[in-house]
């Protein structure tokens, strides 16, 4: 595959520490592929916002403003960057060191990385985390994809088609390491729903499919705004509902894997769904809103349910068809696709094609 091990610079999103939460599924995200290219031989240094930790990988920390995130901001928001930002340190960080690095990934979705691209020496991998959220996002990712192609990346392909000219990024899915994630053949008597506690991830027709399917529906997940979690719970009284916490991988594969399937209710274009497949790693069947990432993660009838988005009736359909799946296929479906093995091969595939490109011209 190479000639020789690369050594890779990986730049962190500046929303939050690695750790901390904050940078959501790209956390996971960057832990596996650091891990995963390591174990391949390659040289890996992480630049990240100080505080942040993972799995004793090598970070260098940079001090300065956590930029705002990118979901909140409307179409039309203006390019920002806050005084002492963190991510114009990072990105001055890597300028300086870029000679000592054969590729650059970058993992935040931010425009000054996109913008940065030409100024620098060395290639720059984006690997974009999310679909499109806003116009200046949008302009500078077209702009990067045309001048530097193969150098873009997503999780799904549904993600890739929000934006424009889609055929042109890559498709890398995702991984986990599954020798963290137990099979579970028998379940209890009981649904999930896992994600952050927010309106874009429409809890609320969750809730409303298990309770009319009469199986209590257990919630995990990180809950930024707890006067949200108030309003839900003043608007679905007495429904069988429980709030089980953010928990770590260890605890929260355990918990998950008794349940006899796993709700997804996306209301935005989900750019992959790592939860599903940590469902299926589990052998927990994924019922998904056909939307995003999701839907191409799911077989239905095989690993599970796709049904049109927004239909909670079918949402309950789908629940009473749960026992018709198979869960060891759920589990054998996530070692066939979403291995740390399958996430490699893909990561290298990419590298491979942006260093020939690169070197060619
Ligand atoms: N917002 N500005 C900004 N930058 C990011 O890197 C970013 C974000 N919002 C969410 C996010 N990253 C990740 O949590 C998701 O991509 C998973």
């Amino acid at each position: 595959m190479f000639a020789k091990p690369l050594r890779l610079l990986l730049l962190s999103t500046p929303v939050g520490p690695l750790g901390s939460g904050l940078g959501g599924g790209v956390e996971l995200t960057l832990k596996n592929i650091a891990q995963e290219l390591i174990q391949r031989g390659h040289t890996i240094q992480i630049v990240a916002p100080e505080g942040s930790e993972i799995a004793g990988l090598p970070i260098a920390p940079i001090s300065g403003t956590l930029q705002t995130t990118a979901q909140t901001q409307g179409r039309n928001a203006p390019i920002t960057l806050p005084n002492q930002s963190v991510l114009g340190k990072m990105w001055d960080y890597a300028r300086r060191c870029q000679q000592d690095y054969d590729v650059l990934i970058n993992f935040a979705y931010d425009w000054l990385p996109f913008y940065l691209t030409p100024f620098f020496t060395r290639p720059i991998a984006h690997l974009v985390s999310m679909g499109s959220l806003t116009d200046a996002m949008d302009s500078v990712i077209e702009q990067t994809i045309a001048q530097f192609p193969g150098t873009i990346a997503v999780h799904s392909h549904a993600q890739a088609a929000t934006f424009s000219g889609s055929d042109r990024f890559r498709c890398v899915k995702n991984g986990l390491d599954l020798s963290l994630y137990t099979f579970c053949p028998e379940p209890e008597n009981a649904l999930g729903w896992v994600g952050r506690i927010a309106p874009e991830k429409g809890i609320e027709d969750a809730i409303g499919a298990a309770c009319r399917a009469g199986i209590p529906l257990k919630i995990w997940g990180a809950m930024p705004e707890p006067d949200y979690w108030q309003q839900i719970c003043e608007r679905h009284p007495g429904e069988g509902f429980s709030y089980e916490g953010f928990l770590g991988t260890q605890e929260l594969q355990a918990a998950l894997g008794k349940c006899q399937g796993l709700l997804m209710t996306p209301k935005w274009v989900e750019a992959f769904g790592n939860v599903a497949i940590e469902a299926l790693a589990c052998g927990v069947p994924v019922i998904a809103y056909e939307r995003g990432g999701p839907s191409e993660i799911v077989q239905p009838g095989k690993t599970g349910w796709l049904v049109e988005p927004d239909q909670v009736d079918e949402l309950v359909a789908a629940i009473h068809q749960l026992d018709a799946i198979d869960r060891y296929t759920c589990r054998q479906q996530a070692e066939a696709e979403y291995s740390m093995r399958a996430m490699g091969d893909r990561m290298e595939a990419w590298l491979e094609e942006i260093l020939t490109h690169f070197s060619s011209h």
